[in-house]
């Protein structure tokens, strides 16, 4: 059922903590930690703590968890101190997805071209 735990999504462990991660942020409903493998100073990924497979899926079942998580993403880019950042949502392997639990990326720290590779 649409935003039910997946046995086998990694973001879904990350939510019960079965695997582990750099805890940034918490709310009810959005974890916030690092990612493994930065491409920037600061690199964080905000995630639902339902499971959708991408961000428009969040959006169609539930506008205000997508909130909530652009919300969790500003208050990310405001600990780490960000005056410029780049929320990115990855929506399909072409674009890059590569985990299908929706996630935005907060990147900054650095400077960001555009337009992006
Ligand atoms: P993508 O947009 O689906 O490609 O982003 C997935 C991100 O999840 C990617 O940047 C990975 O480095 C990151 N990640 C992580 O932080 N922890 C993990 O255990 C795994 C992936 I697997």
């Amino acid at each position: 059922m649409a935003g039910e735990p997946q046995a086998e999504c990694l973001f879904c462990k990350i939510v019960t903590g079965e695997v582990p991660a750099t805890v940034v942020r918490e709310s009810d409903t959005t974890v916030a930690f690092r990612d493994i493998n930065p491409q920037a100073p600061t690199h964080v990924l905000v995630i639902p703590k339902a499971h959708y497979p991408d961000a428009a899926a969040v959006a169609a079942a539930d506008p205000g968890l997508t909130a909530d998580v652009l919300r969790e993403a500003g208050a990310v880019a405001e600990e780490e101190k960000l005056d410029a950042y780049r929320i990115v949502f990855n929506t399909g392997s072409g674009a890059g997805q590569t985990v299908f639990h929706a996630h935005a990326h907060v990147l900054g720290g650095r400077g960001l071209n555009w337009p992006p590779g």
